[in-house]
């Protein structure tokens, strides 16, 4: 923790805004009303073991207010707030096939697009286990002053403007990046601040972590196979055997291995070729917030994500992401056991 004075994630964001001579102040509007929706979702997220007491979902509550799923919500609160910070001319959300445009002028002369997983990690809302929110920015390619396009949405991640995440866990927190390193802020509910709590994120190098469902083992390309073994034999010298550790909620795990130093693989499978993770809502901002803290994140041999041209909105790619020497590793079993065609 920042022991002497609590910085703000609002006067963050103005103070960094100097370090963008160029840029008018439009993209920290859009991050702090991103900090504005994550705190109202932190909220209802904080309340989901109350469901029971406040309604079951599709009911109406003793408010006379309709109870909805909480993805659904988030998505809601996060697109109002995108809404209202004028900045964003279109959204495209894991929750919606098409993507979705306002408009309105002011909208339209919003110089970015935003694409987001409102509440991913959903199957763990129910049991009490941490859930996030993921979220990317690109500055758009279509003209200012019409509604946004497609083409603004399928850029590949090495243009992302901002990306990153909100964690409802044991704490509230807000990841991001603009691609001068990556700066973590706690959620101080006594006073309802993101407050700097983890400065210039490093990931370690190489960690003793591995994130993967080894349920879909027996589906594993060979060369996952072979790393996972790798990971559980003993070496002093490496720290091995590794730990398991794997939550099903991308961004808890992600936020983990970035801070103690890991792995996580979501692989292709027999079943799944593409893996199962997102690129647009999923992949991206983590591989920016990974290459932005010292980490590396490949589809599985030596293609960046960040590199790849989406096709669609809701395009699954395979993901290896974590602490650099230990995807390096991952990558020479997967390029020597699958001959590199994943
Ligand atoms: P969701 O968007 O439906 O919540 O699914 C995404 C989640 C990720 O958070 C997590 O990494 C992954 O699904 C876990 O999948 P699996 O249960 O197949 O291991
Ligand atoms: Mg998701």
């Amino acid at each position: 923790m920042n022991g002497h004075r609590v910085v703000t994630l609002n006067e963050f964001i103005i103070e960094r805004q100097i370090d963008f001579p160029y840029a008018k102040g439009e993209l920290s509007r859009l991050l702090s009303h991103i900090g504005i929706a994550a705190k109202i979702v932190s909220r209802e997220v904080s309340k989901a073991g109350l469901v029971d007491i406040l309604g079951e979902v599709g009911t109406t509550n003793v408010q006379g207010e309709d109870v909805k799923q909480l993805d659904v919500y988030a998505d809601e609160v996060f697109i109002a707030a995108l809404k209202a910070s004028a900045e964003c001319c279109g959204i495209a959300s894991e929750e919606n096939d098409e993507i979705i445009t306002f408009d309105t002028e002011l909208a339209n002369d919003g110089k970015y697009v935003v694409t987001m997983d409102p509440l991913d990690g959903s199957s763990n809302i129910d049991v009490n286990v941490s859930i996030g929110t993921i979220f990317s920015i690109y500055r758009r390619i279509s003209t200012i002053g019409h509604q946004a396009k497609m083409e603004d949405f399928l850029q590949e991640g090495a243009k992302q403007a901002a990306a990153g995440y909100i964690i409802y866990g044991s704490s509230t927190m807000l990841v991001y990046t603009t691609g001068r390193g990556v700066n973590g802020f706690t959620l101080d509910p006594s006073i309802g601040e993101f407050c700097l709590s983890h400065p210039d994120i490093q990931t370690p190098v190489s960690g003793n972590i591995y994130s993967i469902n080894e349920g879909n083992y027996i589906k594993f390309p060979d060369g996952v196979k072979k790393y996972i073994k790798y990971c559980q034999e003993n070496d002093k010298e490496t720290n091995r055997p590794y730990s398991s550790r794997y939550i099903g909620s991308l961004v808890a795990d992600y936020h983990r291995n970035m801070l103690k130093g890991g792995i996580f693989i979501y692989p292709k499978t027999a079943s799944h070729l593409e893996g199962k993770l997102r690129l647009l809502y999923e992949c991206n901002p983590m591989a920016f917030l990974a290459e932005q803290s010292g980490g590396r994140a490949t589809e599985g041999g030596n293609q960046r994500i960040m590199d790849i041209k989406p096709t669609s909105l809701h395009q699954r790619v395979p993901l290896f992401v974590g602490s650099r020497k230990m995807v390096d590793k991952a990558l020479e079993f997967v390029q020597e056991y699958d001959e590199g065609i994943l």
